[in-house]
């Protein structure tokens, strides 16, 4: 463990050597603030969710991996767990909710007859820790989507089911948005697709047109809630067509006015999402990030600090888009501790953003423009190794929060006594 003198002298040091290339470290912490990244609930169990009888995670080919003990079992252990993550994280975060989530006492009540009261709890529990709150429809796990269809079933009883849940869950986030005071992102995934070679993709999608329009027909103030669709290339069991492909999702976005969610594991893997975000902000007023690791696959693996976040983070500050772009996390895994893999994925995805605000992007950008590409490629692979993490270990010290490290000996704390005993 650091000592704080040791912390502070290390920071002083890196905070001379950026200033040398013209870069503030104080305000680069200070901007910090603007980060507010939402904490998917489904990291803490799995995206089992609270429904009677236990639900189990089915359809579209998410799928976690893994039996690790100690998952969230119940809406206290949830909260328990998310306020000790919240707790080992520098800043204010939020945290985003799905449907199956509420708080149904035991009761039993399907997805189209979900209320504000259901979550009332949780908006509560918000309002406590002074966070904000997100949400999302939940299209899966459910016997109404083993069909492998929803919002664009061609069965009109398991469509209108299906739309009576969106327009469910959005009045849900406008309650949540209002009652909170910040605007509650809702987000709309379907699993929707095809094994095999479809006929009819343009029937599925012009149904799937029809269903988010009568869903969406009620509008609410943006400063209670906001909606999102997010796209994808395929799941496991729709390899062949996806109703809510890319295109289909940034046509809609852009022509209703609504946010697109860019999860980084919905692209070809060659596909950079920080490529992507300039392109779909000259067309659309904000954008939702879902910010995973996909190996191979949309695999939803913890966050680390690797090129496609740390490009996805870079283009969000270059360009000061942050009060454009949401971010949200979307990973879950089962074969670790979860509650240390939401601390390690959280703040991977922080350091990224600091790491960008700690770019000389002027300079760079001079250097670009003065066709000094060589000169661009060496101080773009010199940042790598300025002493960034001493300007993150001070940013954890000055929150309060454990310093590198040393969040390891209490997540395992929290395992030992917490996590073990369920
Ligand atoms: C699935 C999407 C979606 C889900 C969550 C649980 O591929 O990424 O965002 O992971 O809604
Ligand atoms: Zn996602």
């Amino acid at each position: 463990m650091a000592s704080e003198e040791m912390i502070k002298k290390a920071y002083e040091l890196a905070k001379e050597q950026y200033a040398a290339l013209g870069v503030d470290t104080e305000q680069a912490m200070k901007n910090m603030d603007q980060v507010a990244i939402s904490l998917h609930c489904w990291q803490s169990d799995d995206v089992g969710g609270f429904e009677t009888p236990d639900a189990e995670l089915s359809g579209g080919g998410i799928q976690t991996t893994g039996n690790y003990p100690g998952k969230a079992r119940s809406i206290e252990e949830m909260r328990a767990d998310l306020e000790k993550v919240l707790s080992l994280l520098p800043g204010k975060q939020r945290v985003n909710l799905h449907a199956i989530y509420g708080d149904f006492k035991g009761e039993r009540v399907d997805r189209d007859q979900i209320e504000v009261k259901h979550f009332q709890s949780w908006i509560d529990w918000c309002k406590k820790l002074g966070i904000g709150m997100d949400f999302n429809a939940t299209n899966f796990s459910h016997p109404k989507a083993d069909s492998g269809f929803t919002l664009s079933s061609k069965d009109e009883e398991t469509r209108k089911f299906w739309v009576e849940h969106l327009k469910r869950c959005r009045a849900i986030s406008a309650e949540a948005g209002k009652q909170l005071g910040t605007p509650c992102v809702h987000n709309t995934w379907i699993p929707d697709g095809s094994k095999d070679t479809p006929i009819d993709r343009n029937g599925h999608r012009e149904l799937l047109k029809k269903s988010l329009d009568e869903a969406m027909a009620v509008d609410y103030p943006k400063e209670h809630m906001l909606d999102a669709v997010e796209s994808k290339l395929f799941g496991i069991g729709a390899e062949s067509m996806t109703v809510g492909s890319h295109d289909f999702y940034l046509g809609y976005a852009i022509s209703r006015n609504k946010l697109i969610c860019l999860d980084n594991g919905h692209f070809h893997p060659t596909e950079q999402v920080g490529d992507k975000i300039s392109s779909c902000l000259q067309f659309i007023d904000q954008v939702l990030l879902h910010i995973t690791r996909p190996v191979r696959w949309d695999s939803d693996h913890v966050v680390t600090l690797n090129e496609d976040v740390q490009l996805i983070a870079s283009e969000v500050v270059r360009n000061n888009y942050l009060d454009r772009v949401k971010i949200g996390l979307d990973f879950f895994d089962a074969s670790i501790n979860r509650v240390g893999a939401y601390v390690v994925g959280t703040r991977a995805a922080q350091k990224a953003f600091l790491i960008a605000m700690l770019e000389p992007t002027s300079s760079l950008l001079e250097m670009e423009e003065a066709g000094q590409n060589f000169e661009r490629l060496a101080m773009l692979e010199e940042l790598k190794t300025k002493p960034f993490g001493a300007v993150w270990d001070y940013y954890c010290l000055q929150n309060n929060v454990p310093v590198a490290e040393d969040y390891i000996a209490s997540v395992q704390a929290y395992e030992k006594e917490v996590l073990s005993k369920r």
